[in-house]
C-alpha cells in the first residue's frame, strides 16, 4: 500500500517538477502530493455533487472564508497521514517540511470568515448538503511585517505559485450585469472533504474577468492601453479582500464585489433549480435555503426578486413569498460601525434594477408596518431605505425567515438592543447559534499528542466526530492521565519555542507560563489591557528584582486594519513593551513578551497547543462570541476571561473553579460607566498611574508619531463616546488581581492539569459540528445525503 501511495506521489511529483523526486523542491513535492490527493478524492467529489443536486440543499454564502492550509486536512481526513510520511520517508523527504511549504488560504478577516472554513467542515463531515459561495481573491488578507516595530501591509498573492485545490471550471461561467459592464464570472472549486466520509463537498469562488479575452477593436486603432485598462477594471472586482473586520467601508469596488458572488451564486443555484424540478419556480424555498453570513451577500435578497421578476415573469407577491422562505441571516456584531449602509446613488449607478426592486421593497414595508400600527418614527427607522441609504441589516431582518446571533449573550443583546423593533414584530425569527469550531483542525491535526492521549483514553477516535464523548471522562480518570497532560503541554511549548525561535528570533522558555492572546487587533478586544498587566508586572520586579514570581511568556498575534490608526498604535506600544522587557538585565528572562508577525490560521496551529492560558478580555457585551476561546479550550489552556460572547458559556460548561473571570459584566457597565472617571483610576489603583505615564515619560518610544500620547489621550480625555469607551481603566484591578492569582496557581502543577482535562473534555459543545447540527435542525430543515 505505501509503495502504491509512494508511486503515485512520485508521479504526480515528477509530473509537476519535471524531475525526479528527489531533486525536485519541497515546494514542488507540496504541489504533486496535493495534485494527487484531489486525484484520490474526484470520483467521490463527483459522485457528491450530482447527489446534493438533485435534493434540498443550504447554500452559505459568505464574502470571506478563512481557509488556511488545505493537504493536512485532507490527508487526515483521508486517512493517509501517516502512509504519506513513510511513503515520502522513502525518498528522504521530511512530510512536515513539506506541510509548512503550504501558503495559507486567507480568504477572511478573521472570525467570521474562519467560523465559515469550520462550517463547510463540519457539514462535509455530517455529509449535509451544503455549498460554500464566495468570491476567489487573487490577494487574501495582507502579509503582515514589523518595521521597527510599526506594522507595514504587504500584498499575499497566494495563488501564485500554484494551486493544486482549487479547480477552474471554465464551462460553468455566468454573466454578471452591471450597468456600466458586464462581466464574466468563472467559477473555482476547493474539494471540502469530511473526517471518516466518502461525502466532499464543495467551496465555489467566483473570479471576475473580462467578457471577451481582448477588445481588439481598442487593440487595432492602436489603443493599446484603454484595452488594457477595460480588462483591468474587471478584473479589479476579484482582486482584493477588503481588510476591514469591523468598520463598514462604503467604496463601489466593495459593493461591486457583493453583487457580483450573490449574482453569480443565484443565476447557478436557479438553473439547478429547473434542470432537476422544471420550469415552474414555485417550489424554489423547498429545495433551496440560503444562509447569509453577515450582511455582506444581502445582496442577494433584491438580486433573486429580480431573477423571479424578470427573467421567469412571476408576480411580487409570489416573488417575495419564495424570497422570505429561503434566505436566513446570521449577525456578527453589535458594533454600530460595522452595520452596512450604502448610499443609493451607488446603486442606483452600479444596478438600476436592484436599486427599483429595493425601493419597492421599501414602499411595502412602509404599507406593511402602517398596517400594523407603527409609528412614523420607529417606521423611518426600521425603512430598508432612508434618506439616501440603503440599511443591509434592514433588509436582512425583513426578508429573512431566521435571524441569528453567535452566542447565547449576543443573541440577547441583539433582541434586547441592536434589532429590537424586529424581536418586537417577528420574535419567532430570533434564536441563538452559539459558534464552534472544528475539532478536526483545532485538536485532532494540530496536536497529534494530545489526540494520541484521548484516543488511548477513551479507547477510539470517536471523538473525532462526536466530540461531546469527552465529557464521560472528565471525572474518571487517573493520576496518571494528569502526568500526561502536563508532559504533552510541555513537549507542545518546546515545539513552540523552537517555531519561534526561527521564526522571530525570540527564544523563550518552555517551563514559563505561555499566556497567549490571538486575534485581531481592535479597542474593543482590549490587547492594551493585556500590556498594561505586562508593564505593570515589569514595573513591580525593577521595584525590587529579587522578587519571587513565576516565569512567563506573553504571546501576541494581531493584525490592524490598515487605516485603524489606534489599532496600529497598540501594535507599536507592544511591540516597544517587548523591546524594553525583553532587554532589561534586572527581568532577567522572568518575562518575555513575543508579538509573532503576520498571524494568521497556520501560526494558530502552532500557538493553540503551546497554550496554557487564553486571552479573551473584551468589554463585555462587545465579542459578539469568539472563536479562539472554543480553540485553546479543547487544547487545554485555561480561559482568562470577561462574561463575554461564548466565555460565559465556556465559563458554564467548566464551573467557576476551571476558569479566571474578571472585570465588569455586561449588566453592571452602563451604570458604571454612567459616572465612570479613568482619572480616579488612574490615580487610584496600584500600579495604572506609571503605566499610563510611561506612554508619554519617554519609558517608550513612538518614534515621533504622537501615537502614545494619543493612546493615552484616548483613556483619559472625554472624546465624542467619553473617555476610554472600552473601560480598560476601570477593569485593570479586577483584571491584574486575577491573572496573578492565576499565574500564582500554575504553580500546583496536579490541580492545573486538572483544570486542563476539565476543560478538554467539556468543549464538546464548541464543536461546530453541534452548531451545524442544530442550524441543519433548526434552521435548515436539512437531512443528511450519504455518498456510498
Ligand atoms: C466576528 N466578526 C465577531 N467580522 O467579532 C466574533 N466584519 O465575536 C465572532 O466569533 C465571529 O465573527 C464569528 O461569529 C468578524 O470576524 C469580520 O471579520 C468582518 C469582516 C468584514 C466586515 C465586517
Amino acid at each position: 500500500m505505501t509503495q502504491d501511495l509512494a508511486s503515485a506521489i512520485a508521479f504526480q511529483v515528477r509530473s509537476t517538477s519535471g524531475r525526479s523526486v528527489t531533486a525536485s523542491t519541497p515546494m514542488e513535492v507540496w504541489q504533486g502530493l496535493s495534485a494527487s490527493v484531489v486525484g484520490r478524492i474526484a470520483d467521490d467529489w463527483q459522485a457528491t455533487d450530482a447527489a446534493y443536486k438533485a435534493g434540498r440543499q443550504e447554500h452559505y454564502f459568505s464574502a470571506e472564508f478563512l481557509m488556511g492550509r488545505a493537504l493536512l486536512n485532507n490527508l487526515s481526513n483521508l486517512g493517509l497521514v501517516n502512509e504519506t510520511r513513510e511513503a515520502l520517508a522513502n525518498f528522504g523527504i521530511d512530510l512536515s517540511q513539506v506541510l509548512e511549504q503550504e501558503p495559507d488560504a486567507a480568504l477572511g478577516n478573521g472570525g467570521l470568515g474562519r467560523l465559515a472554513a469550520c462550517f463547510l467542515d463540519s457539514c462535509a463531515t455530517l455529509e449535509l448538503p451544503v455549498t460554500g459561495y464566495g468570491i476567489l481573491y487573487r490577494y487574501g488578507l495582507f502579509k503582515q511585517l514589523f518595521d521597527n516595530g510599526f506594522q507595514t501591509e504587504h500584498p499575499d498573492p497566494w495563488m501564485e505559485e500554484g494551486y493544486p485545490f482549487v479547480i477552474r471550471r471554465q464551462e460553468q461561467q455566468r454573466i454578471v450585469r452591471y450597468a456600466d459592464m458586464w462581466v464574466r464570472a468563472i467559477p473555482h472549486d476547493m474539494p471540502i472533504t469530511g473526517y471518516g466520509t466518502r461525502n466532499v463537498g464543495t467551496l465555489r469562488l467566483w473570479k471576475a474577468e473580462p467578457m471577451e479575452q481582448f477588445d481588439y477593436q481598442a487593440f487595432n486603432s492602436q489603443r493599446f492601453t484603454d484595452a488594457i485598462v477595460e480588462r483591468e477594471r474587471t478584473s479589479d472586482i476579484s482582486r482584493v479582500l477588503y481588510p476591514n473586520d469591523t468598520t463598514f467601508e462604503g467604496k463601489v469596488l466593495r459593493v461591486r464585489q457583493q453583487y457580483f458572488f450573490c449574482s453569480a451564486s443565484l443565476q447557478e443555484i436557479v438553473d439547478n433549480y429547473i434542470e432537476h424540478h422544471g420550469q415552474d419556480l414555485t417550489d424554489f424555498a423547498k429545495y433551496n435555503s440560503i444562509q447569509l453570513n453577515d450582511t455582506h451577500p444581502v445582496l442577494s435578497i433584491p438580486e433573486l426578486m429580480r431573477i423571479l421578476l424578470d427573467d421567469h415573469g412571476m408576480g411580487w407577491e409570489q416573488a417575495w413569498q419564495i424570497v422570505t422562505h429561503t434566505f436566513a441571516y446570521t449577525n456578527h456584531t453589535v458594533l454600530a460601525e460595522a452595520l452596512e449602509k450604502w448610499e443609493m446613488q451607488i446603486f442606483d449607478r452600479l444596478f438600476p434594477r436592484i436599486c427599483e426592486i429595493v425601493r419597492e421593497i421599501d414602499r411595502r414595508f412602509r404599507e406593511d408596518m402602517n398596517k400594523r400600527g407603527l409609528d412614523a418614527s420607529t417606521i423611518e427607522y426600521m425603512a430598508p431605505v432612508s434618506g439616501n441609504q440603503v440599511r443591509m441589516a434592514w433588509i436582512a431582518c425583513y426578508a429573512s425567515y431566521s435571524i441569528n446571533g453567535v452566542a447565547a449573550l449576543h443573541t440577547e443583546i441583539i433582541k434586547r438592543e441592536t434589532l429590537k423593533e424586529w424581536y418586537a414584530i417577528w420574535p419567532q425569527r430570533f434564536n441563538n447559534k452559539t459558534n464552534g469550531v472544528t475539532p478536526r483542525r483545532w485538536l485532532n491535526q494540530c496536536n497529534p499528542r494530545l489526540a494520541a492521549l484521548l484516543t488511548e483514553v477513551t479507547g477510539s477516535d470517536a471523538w473525532v466526530k462526536d466530540l461531546a464523548v469527552l465529557a464521560d471522562y472528565t471525572d474518571s480518570v487517573d493520576d496518571s492521565v494528569y502526568d500526561r497532560i502536563n508532559e504533552i503541554k510541555h513537549a507542545n511549548k518546546a515545539d513552540f519555542a523552537a517555531w519561534v525561535a526561527e521564526r522571530e528570533g525570540v527564544e523563550i522558555d518552555p517551563d514559563a507560563i505561555f499566556d497567549v492572546q490571538i486575534k485581531r487587533l481592535h479597542e474593543y478586544k482590549r490587547q492594551l489591557l493585556n500590556a498594561f498587566y505586562i508593564l505593570d508586572l515589569y514595573f513591580r520586579i525593577k521595584d525590587d528584582p529579587t522578587v519571587d514570581v513565576p516565569k512567563r511568556v506573553f504571546i501576541f498575534g494581531a493584525k490592524a486594519a490598515p487605516g485603524y490608526l489606534r489599532a496600529k498604535a497598540i501594535i507599536k506600544f507592544i511591540n516597544e513593551v517587548a523591546r524594553l522587557v525583553n532587554n532589561d538585565d534586572d527581568i532577567d528572562g522572568r518575562i518575555k513578551v513575543v508579538f509573532v508577525h503576520n498571524y494568521n490560521v497556520s501560526p494558530a496551529e502552532h500557538i493553540i497547543p503551546a497554550a496554557d492560558v487564553s486571552e479573551q478580555i473584551s468589554m463585555a457585551g462587545k465579542e459578539a462570541s469568539g472563536t479562539s476561546n472554543m480553540k485553546f479550550m479543547m487544547n487545554g489552556a485555561l480561559t482568562l476571561g470577561t462574561l463575554d460572547g461564548a466565555n460565559v458559556e465556556i465559563l458554564d460548561a467548566v464551573g467557576d473553579e476551571n476558569s479566571y473571570i474578571f472585570g465588569a459584566t455586561e449588566e453592571q457597565l452602563p451604570s458604571l460607566k454612567r459616572d465612570y472617571d479613568p482619572r480616579w483610576h488612574y490615580e487610584n489603583v496600584p500600579g495604572l498611574k506609571r503605566v499610563i505615564d510611561a506612554l508619554t515619560d519617554g519609558t517608550l518610544d513612538d518614534n515621533g508619531s504622537g501615537w502614545f500620547h494619543d493612546l493615552r489621550q484616548s483613556l483619559m480625555e472625554p472624546g465624542w463616546e467619553g473617555p476610554d469607551v472600552y473601560y480598560v481603566l476601570g477593569d485593570f484591578a479586577s483584571y491584574r488581581d486575577v491573572k496573578d492569582k492565576m499565574a500564582a496557581d500554575h504553580a500546583d502543577a496536579h490541580g492545573w492539569a486538572r483544570k486542563a482535562w476539565v476543560n478538554v473534555t467539556k468543549s464538546g459543545r464548541f464543536s461546530s459540528d453541534r452548531t451545524i447540527r442544530d442550524y441543519a435542525e433548526q434552521v435548515w430543515k436539512l437531512e443528511p445525503v450519504r455518498v456510498e
